[in-house]
């Protein structure tokens, strides 16, 4: 694991300073992460793959978590739902174990989406997976109790959009049609969020993280997007006062605010945007890419379109290889079993991880940077070529100044040749690379420079 030190920390905060354009001056303004915080984002970076849940009492209309929204169903019909929420199968440990199994070391669950339904014991809202459903248990405790148990660490998503509330209010972009006919006041919707937030950081353990989204709901508004209309300030303080180790991400789709700890990009790896959500610049901030493993995020009946284990895998390393994390979602079922295709995905990664997950886990971006054929990821002397997509016998890499002292095929540790001269590095393999992904462990004379 790489150790962050004070060095590191002064480092980071002059980078974060010098290249402030890339960060938002406001919000938790003056913000200087603490010790456990700054090492809590190298824990981050070195876990690399992480597993998303999007659940609620959507997943009963099998349409996505946005069902709400799409269908412009009123809010007090679709409250009706929760009293028919009874997931039978529920079992934390399952799912855990499940997660686990696939190598992936931390959960990121929605604690409560757009739909404003919590799913976890809160005493802000009646409209809670204990007080308003059948089922009368707090899901995210035996979650968190479950994670603890069996090691894996926990991240809370937490919408700042609602959809269903009367103070959330004047209304943004989304969930205009639910019927919603009184108007609260904007200053309670935002105390609210932080109450919950302080029963989430105070009841469930040890919080890795906490995911925000929904803030773009307001993008059309005119102070829509800025730090004061959502009092980050005030509640990013909080959350770092309450668990100063727990990192702050917020799916914005813009520049990270001061006070955020990770920046996240949706369906793109940072740099790239073929969605439409990530044209943000890249910060020096510890990256994530959120995908899903089908298409939607919340349980769909119809949509079984799930990627391969082959791009699923290809699509972690791509993310290392661009010194990202991987947050790969799952939608469960509504009677709280994680679908059956998926635990078999999860399943085949945990078996490629296996083998590979050094090559990933604990590493950063490679010197050598994201290329057509594939990507390197990088630990101290050992720089680990991913062979992703190449039909050639033979590779070059354009890394010079480094004497490289051997070269091995990862898995079978049979040496590969090679020639170096003053532009860089001829790799000559006995076979075409194979699928996934042909590892390379390259083992150089000197520590390898950052990208
Ligand atoms: O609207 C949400 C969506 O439901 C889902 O939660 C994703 C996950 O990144 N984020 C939002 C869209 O940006």
């Amino acid at each position: 694991m790489y150790s962050i030190t004070m060095k590191t920390k002064k480092i980071l905060l002059g980078v974060v300073m010098t290249v402030g354009l890339l960060i938002h001056v406001s919000a938790q303004s003056g913000y200087m992460p603490s010790d456990e915080n700054i090492k809590a984002r190298g824990v981050f970076q070195d876990d690399k793959f992480g597993i998303f849940i999007h659940w609620g009492i959507y997943s009963m209309l099998a349409d996505g978590e946005w069902v709400m929204h799409n269908r412009n169903l009123n809010w007090e019909e679709y409250a009706k739902l929760s009293w028919g929420f009874y997931p039978a199968k529920f079992n934390a440990a399952e799912w855990v174990s499940a997660i686990k199994a696939s190598g992936a070391k931390y959960i990121t669950v929605t604690t409560r989406h757009h739909d404003g339904f919590s799913m976890f014991a809160t005493k802000y809202s009646d409209y809670n997976i204990v007080d308003a459903t059948p089922f009368r248990r707090d899901v995210i405790k035996e979650l968190a109790e479950e994670c603890k148990k069996q090691g894996i660490r926990l991240h809370f998503y937490y919408s700042h959009l609602d959809w269903r509330r009367d103070d959330y209010y004047p209304l943004g972009r989304t969930g205009n049609g639910t019927g919603r006919t009184t108007h609260g006041e904007w200053k309670d919707y935002c105390a609210f969020m932080n109450n919950q937030l302080t029963e989430l950081l105070t009841n469930y353990g040890t919080v890795g993280a906490i995911w925000f989204d929904g803030m773009w709901d307001k993008k059309n508004q005119p102070d829509g997007m800025t730090a004061k209309t959502w009092n980050l300030d005030e509640q990013y303080a909080l959350i770092h006062r309450l668990q100063s180790a727990c990192l702050i991400g917020n799916n914005h789709h813009i520049k990270p605010f001061a006070g955020e700890d990770i920046q996240l990009f949706e369906r793109d790896l940072p740099g790239e945007n073929t969605a439409g959500l990530s044209g943000q610049d890249i910060s020096p901030l510890p990256l994530e890419t959120c995908e899903t493993m089908n298409g939607m995020w919340g349980y769909k009946m119809t949509d079984q379109n799930y990627k391969s284990t082959e791009t699923l895998i290809q699509y972690l390393v791509k993310a290392a290889g661009k010194n990202a994390n991987l947050l790969m979602n799952i939608g469960p079922e509504p009677n709280g079993q994680l679908p059956a295709v998926a635990v078999q995905r999860l399943r085949e990664m945990g078996e490629w991880m296996k083998v590979y997950s050094r090559t990933v886990q604990g590493t950063r971006g490679g010197v050598v940077a994201p290329h057509d054929w594939g990507v390197t990821t990088q630990k101290g002397k050992i720089l680990y070529v991913h062979v992703l997509n190449l039909k050639d016998k033979a590779l070059f890499l354009p890394y010079a100044g480094n004497k490289l002292k051997h070269a091995v095929e990862y898995q079978s540790r049979k040496a590969v040749r090679f020639m170096q001269d003053k532009e860089g590095l001829l790799l000559k393999f006995s076979e075409t690379p194979s699928s996934p992904d042909y590892v390379l462990e390259l083992t150089f004379t000197n520590e390898l420079p950052e990208r």
